[in-house]
């Protein structure tokens, strides 16, 4: 009976299993609840709740009872706690994507279940309880929009939407003889600039089609497997079949077999397969606006970062790909690849004021640079990423233009990264009727706690009212979203994804997000990315290590020179060094790293820091919060004395040069430490591991999925700075003792690199997300209309609004447009 009413509660909703938590314990919950509601409104996160249950039950067997018992099950879902006295509302999550939201009353204990808008009211209450009760308050629901639309069930399907949107598809294929239909027509379809691909109009119906591929495949069967396409073009061409289909018989063969199973019984494997081998993408356009977008001197300036390296190796691979596939297909077509930046006449010496780039290291691909324009001419220095909305819509329009010019036509994908690139690709991809695809590289909701609910305190400085509106309205019109990691989609089972927490959020005074986005959502992929093996390699690759570059190195770390580009010094050489490099900003923790560097004095003893990052001089820079952090670490070095034990270099932006600096730490048999508060995905820690470097990197984020801990590296917690330094210090500490187990770390490090993180697989992947997701916008004809003509009103009647109240630079920031 006992087993049977376990199983009963494993299957009720956490909500209906409050009240019998409430009646196994009520003289304790009555405290807790009351000691809860004591002190007025106010948000709890999990870890507070517990520490108030701790603080208030004293006797030590019952805290263990409450805790072990149905409601401490409830509390471990338990998000956060939004108390309204008497009313405390419970955000429960019991898994990824899955929530529940209770509202219990400390007064008299009654429990009530509550709706998504009902709890984000409650929520509100804490900052704006007119709005809070206003009926009329705005509200954004995308539910409705979606419920026609296949969608996942399985936490653990998610991120996966390929293969069940495939899955979907054949058996949409299968019904009846009539299904068949779209798959000729969207055959039909295939063409280059108007050159017909693939069928003729004549082959009109789908036994036509199979008729002429039986005839085909008969014709290929007598050929030599590398007979080429031109010798038995002719006749394909009497069978109304034309180019496309291979390079060769065995080529043209294999997709011939494909598309014959399909036709007979089809299947998602099979049908994947076709899609990737058939001629559907060509050109492809990369929007990513902000920033310093360079080759070269760019790396480490504010905002400037991981997602200019993820573009570029990126554009490296597709291209790379796309000209393999061109070739096997039989076709003479050059693919073109297009990134989409600002041009920034002020470009700090760098050449993001050149309006055309070849990317390097490729045949047919270029960044195309479009200035930042108002009415009083061109914007001619730099914006931080948080001031950008007002330029948006007119650079929209001059780069669609110029894209159309340069690509002589539209593209076949569009590409966005981050949210004001994501935001432009929705606008031209509807605009000119193309696939969208989304990349968040950071969604910047998750990086700072309160940001929904008290976005009016942050928005004069990050303006995030514009910009979660413009990431609501970008994902829900991308055609598919590719993330790097499951976490950026749903979290882990006891953290929340950064698309998930888009599900319900609410900004008191605009509008609140009943249902913003669906992680189930089949749009969604995890295709992880790699580091540039040609520059991040293993530091013991002897013959192609760049040893160059070691005396310049050298100078950098050992020199006793205190200058604007390097201060501090290493007393010890012999020690090894524990490096860490990222961008000078808040949320990446540099500072952190250094003050817990300071605070252990076990750690100063086994190893030497070394930090390379932003600017060591404050007044070169123009970014508020990089100034703060410059200022800070200044501080820092001073309070702990750490000279003699610490080097900081000033942004490096030279990757080959990188790439053997961190093989150089390898040297020394030191690590690299990621100990950023938040990392969405983390390119340093797959760098680092790349070149064999043991690395330690943080657990909030991205790093927590690309570490297994204590196997191919470390997790950190950068909440707990001791427990963190301990962890390092410790192993330094059983590498003194045993020095294979460093070797042990490294081996297991690239291992995890070589199974997952590599810009082939990333490349063969988004190709064939592509084919996918174009064939299904193709038969499902509307694609999701319904849900764009929504999001073109929010963005007409919201989004506009709210991109009024962000300042453009003043007048000394333009130059006119007569001297452009
Ligand atoms: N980087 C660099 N020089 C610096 C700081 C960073 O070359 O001074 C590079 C680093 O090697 C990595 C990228 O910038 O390729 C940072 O990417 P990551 O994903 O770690 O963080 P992001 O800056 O994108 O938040
Ligand atoms: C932005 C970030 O913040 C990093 O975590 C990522 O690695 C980078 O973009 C590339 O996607």
């Amino acid at each position: 009976l006992r087993v049977m009413a376990d199983l009963v509660l494993q299957y009720m909703s956490m909500a209906d299993r409050l009240p019998e938590a409430l009646k196994q314990n009520t003289y304790q919950l009555r405290k807790c609840f009351t000691s809860f509601a004591s002190q007025g409104k106010r948000t709890l996160q999990q870890q507070q709740l517990y520490n108030e249950l701790d603080t208030v039950i004293d006797d030590a067997d019952e805290r263990r009872n409450l805790r072990e018992g149905v409601f401490g099950r409830i509390l471990q879902c338990t998000q956060e706690a939004v108390i309204v006295p008497p009313f405390i509302g419970l955000a429960i999550r019991t898994k990824p994507g899955v929530w529940e939201y209770v509202r219990v009353n400390a007064s008299n204990l009654s429990i009530e279940k509550l709706t998504v808008p009902e709890y984000l009211q409650l929520k509100e209450c804490l900052v704006d309880e007119g709005w809070a009760n206003n009926d009329f308050a705005l509200e954004l629901d995308l539910e409705p929009f979606n419920a026609s639309f296949p969608c996942m069930k399985r936490p653990s399907s998610i991120g996966n939407g390929f293969q069940f949107l495939s899955r979907n598809l054949a058996s949409r294929l299968g019904h009846d003889g009539e299904s068949m239909q779209p798959l000729l027509d969207f055959l039909q379809e295939r063409n280059h600039h108007g050159e017909k691909l693939m069928v003729t109009q004549r082959i009109n119906t789908v036994p036509k089609l199979q008729e002429a591929l039986i005839k085909a495949e008969d014709i290929l069967s007598t050929l030599q497997k590398d007979t080429l396409y031109e010798e038995f073009a002719h006749r394909f061409q009497d069978l109304g079949l034309e180019k496309g289909w291979g390079d060769n018989a065995h080529h043209a063969l294999d997709t011939i077999h494909l598309l014959l199973g399909i036709l007979q019984a089809p299947d998602h494997i099979t049908l994947q397969k076709f899609l990737g081998k058939i001629p559907t993408i060509f050109s492809v356009v990369i929007f990513s606006p902000h920033g310093y977008f360079g080759q070269a001197d760019v790396l480490g300036l504010p905002d400037t970062g991981g997602q200019v390296v993820y573009i570029l190796d990126q554009v490296k691979a597709l291209e790379e790909e796309l000209l393999l596939k061109i070739r096997q297909q039989g076709l003479e077509i050059t693919p073109q690849i297009l990134v989409v930046t600002r041009l920034i006449p002020e470009a700090q010496g760098t050449k993001c004021n050149q309006r055309i780039e070849k990317v390097l290291n490729t045949q047919h691909s270029k960044i195309l640079r479009v200035p930042f324009k108002t009415e009083k001419g061109v914007l001619h220095r730099w914006v931080s990423r948080f001031d950008v909305w007002p330029y948006l819509e007119k650079f929209t329009e001059d780069a669609s233009n110029e894209i159309v010019d340069q690509l002589h036509g539209k593209p076949d994908l569009i590409i966005g990264n981050y949210s004001d690139g994501n935001m432009v690709a929705s606008l031209v991809a509807s605009k000119l009727g193309i696939i969208q695809c989304n990349i968040a590289h950071a969604l910047e909701k998750t990086k700072y706690a309160g940001s929904d609910l008290y976005w009016k305190i942050f928005d004069e400085k990050y303006h995030f009212s514009c910009q979660f509106t413009a990431d609501i309205l970008a994902m829900n019109h991308a055609d598919f979203i590719i993330t790097s990691t499951y976490q950026e989609i749903a979290g882990s089972k006891d953290t929340v994804g950064q698309y998930e927490s888009h599900e319900a959020f609410t900004l008191p005074g605009e509008y609140r997000v009943v249902s913003g986005i669906d992680v189930f959502d089949p749009k969604f992929n995890i295709v992880s990315p790699g580091a540039d093996m040609s520059i991040y390699f293993p530091y013991t690759e002897k013959q192609k290590r760049l040893t160059s570059f070691h005396e310049s190195i050298e100078e950098q770390l050992f020199s006793t020179d205190q200058t604007d580009v390097h201060v501090g010094y290493l007393s010890d050489k012999k020690k090894p060094i524990i490096f860490s490099m990222a961008r000078l900003d808040k949320v990446k923790n540099m500072t952190g790293l250094v003050e817990w560097f300071g605070m252990n004095s076990r750690l100063r003893m086994l190893v030497n820091l070394v930090v390379i990052a932003g600017f060591i001089d404050p007044s070169k820079s123009k970014d508020r919060e990089e100034v703060a952090e410059i200022e800070k670490m200044h501080s820092l070095t001073k309070k702990y004395n750490l000279n003699g034990q610490f080097r900081w270099i000033c942004a490096q932006t030279d990757r080959v040069r990188n790439g053997e600096f961190y093989r150089y730490i390898a040297d020394t048999k030191g690590a690299f430490i990621q100990p950023a508060l938040y990392e969405a995905f983390g390119l340093t820690v797959i760098e680092a591991m790349t070149c064999g470097l043991p690395t330690f990197a943080t657990c909030k984020g991205g790093p927590a999925e690309i570490i297994i801990d204590g196997v191919s590296g470390f997790h950190i917690d950068p909440n707990n700075g001791y427990e963190a330094t301990e962890k390092i210090a410790n192993f330094f500490q059983k590498c003194k003792t045993d020095p294979n187990f460093w070797n042990v770390v490294s081996d297991a490090g690239l291992q995890r690199i070589y199974e997952s993180y590599t810009w082939k697989i990333y490349a063969e992947k988004l190709i064939n997300l592509t084919a996918l997701y174009g064939f299904w916008k193709y038969i499902s004809k509307r694609g999701r209309r319904e849900t764009r003509r929504y999001m073109e009103m929010f963005y007409i009647l919201k989004y506009r609004d709210l991109v009024k109240n962000v300042p453009v630079v003043k007048d000394e920031g333009f130059e006119t447009l007569e001297q452009n």
